[in-house]
């Protein structure tokens, strides 16, 4: 059931991509997670390790810092992805900015609890993971037995993607 302001009643894990290319892009991880850290009604329970990443899309663009984050969230979808929207923006990233472009900031919704939810500008499972080594790839560091509803497991997604180009960043001392 859903309350008001779009909170529901039970806890459920979510998973939350992130991904940047610009302005210092592991700074701006880190900031995104202190930042998700202050949402109400959620808890960060763990991240992954931050990967370097060749850019998916137009190759004229710098390489992207990607990692995954496990959430415990009492949000509903549309709540969860609003607030996301709004760090975004807090982040400096602009509202018309291009598909597939370079970004400050990318936060997508990876996976909500077993939910399988398709709406106008909200897909969860979030489509393209599928196919993400910079999806999956942090996704299995944090919960290599995680199914991805109506995609399948991890382990064998993980199995069908190319991760040449993909580089395990050590975390700052
Ligand atoms: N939207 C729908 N479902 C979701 C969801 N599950 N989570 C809608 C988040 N957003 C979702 O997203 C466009 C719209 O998707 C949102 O308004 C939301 O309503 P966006 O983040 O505003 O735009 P975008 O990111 O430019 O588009 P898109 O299709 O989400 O791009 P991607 O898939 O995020 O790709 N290469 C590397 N190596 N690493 C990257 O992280 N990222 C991108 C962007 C390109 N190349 C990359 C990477
Ligand atoms: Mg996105």
């Amino acid at each position: 059931m859903i309350g008001e302001g779009g909170v529901g009643r039970r806890w459920q894990p979510a998973y939350v991509a992130l991904g940047s290319n610009l302005a210092d892009p592991a700074a701006q991880l880190e900031a995104a997670l202190l930042a998700m850290r202050a949402l109400m009604e959620t808890r960060i329970v763990t991240v992954s390790p931050f990967y370097l990443s060749p850019p998916m899309g137009p190759q004229d663009q710098p390489a992207y810092v990607n990692a995954v984050a496990g959430l415990l969230t009492r949000l509903a979808a549309p709540a969860l992805l609003s607030a996301l929207k709004a760090l975004e923006r807090a982040q400096g990233r602009p509202a018309d900015a291009p598909r597939w472009g370079p970004r400050v900031i990318d936060l997508d919704i990876i996976a909500l609890g077993r939910q399988q939810v398709s709406q106008p500008g909200l897909t969860i499972p979030h489509p393209g993971a599928a196919a993400r080594a910079f999806v999956l790839r942090p996704l299995a560091d944090i919960a290599p037995a995680l199914e991805l509803p109506g995609m399948g497991r991890l382990e064998a997604l993980l199995a069908q993607v190319e991760l040449v180009g993909l580089e395990r960043l050590e975390p700052p001392a």
